[in-house]
Formats: C-alpha cells, structure tokens, sequence
C-alpha cells in the first residue's frame, strides 16, 4: 500500500491542466533566481515566438542569451491543450512572470506551462546558464509524433 501512494500523486500530477509556476525553489534550480528577476532590464526583451500546432512546435530550434532578458511566446492555434515542459532549461532560469492576457502568474521558477486551445502564453524569463536541452509537449504520445525541440542559452 505504501508503494501505491506515490504512484498516485504522480498520476494525478500528470493530469492537471494548470502551469506549475512559483516562489517555491525546486530541487536543482537557480538559488539566486529572484535576484536576477530583480535586477534585470526588462524594457526590450529578445523575443522569440513559437506555434503550437498537431504535433509540432515552430520553430522547433530556439536560442537565448544568458543574462539577456527574453520573452518566450507560445501560440497554440490547435483546438486542443499543449504545454511546453523542460526540466533543464527551466533549471537554468530566472522567471519574472508567466501570463495569459490580464492573467499573471509570477516566478521566479518554472517547471510547466500549459497553453489551452486558442490560447497564447508569455513567459518573461532571464537565462541564468549556458547549455543546450530538450523541450517537449508532455501529453500523451504528442512528442513522439514530433512536438519536441531543442532550446539552447548561449
Ligand atoms: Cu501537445
């Protein structure tokens, strides 16, 4: 019984529609996150959009800078929900705000977002690392048929 509990909340985790955006620090991420956050020049951040369609993401290949502050758009132009979910790359930044419209959810750390059918989400975000990762839609079987990427800091 006590193996089975685990198993539950994952379950349960897994299919919870909602973006997992907050002041809690999870494991691994940048301790000094909301300190960037702070100190950050938001006035003209690189942008880079990307759409969400079945089952892809365009573009697939993304490239920030780190310390540059960045917007990351992603425009889910399906009628179905997608997320966006990268441990790695979620690990490596400062997260200022994830927002839908008048709908704002602030950082600094990240671990998904979900972008409902029809719906944009806005990530402002700083790069606190280098490194290059695998990102992905993680609802079921949606990167095996091709809704993955890469995102690099550089
Ligand atoms: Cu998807």
């Amino acid at each position: 019984m006590k193996r089975l509990i685990p198993c539950v909340i994952l379950l349960l985790a897994a299919c919870a529609g909602a973006d997992q955006v907050g002041r809690l620090q999870p494991s691994g991420y940048l301790p000094d996150a909301q300190a960037l956050v702070d100190q950050a020049d938001w006035s003209v951040p690189e942008t880079v959009s990307v759409e969400m369609t079945d089952y892809a993401f365009t573009p697939d290949d993304l490239v920030f800078h780190r310390g540059r502050p960045a917007l990351l758009v992603l425009r889910n132009t399906t009628e179905r929900d997608h997320t966006f979910v990268s441990t790695g790359f979620f690990k490596a930044i400062a997260v200022r705000q994830v927002a839908s419209g008048a709908a704002v959810e602030p950082g600094p750390y990240v671990e998904k977002i979900v972008v409902p059918a029809g719906a944009t989400k806005e990530m402002l975000f700083v790069p606190g690392g280098f490194g290059a990762w695998n990102f992905e839609c993680d609802r079921t079987g949606h990167a095996m048929l091709g809704m993955k990427g890469v995102v690099a800091v550089r």
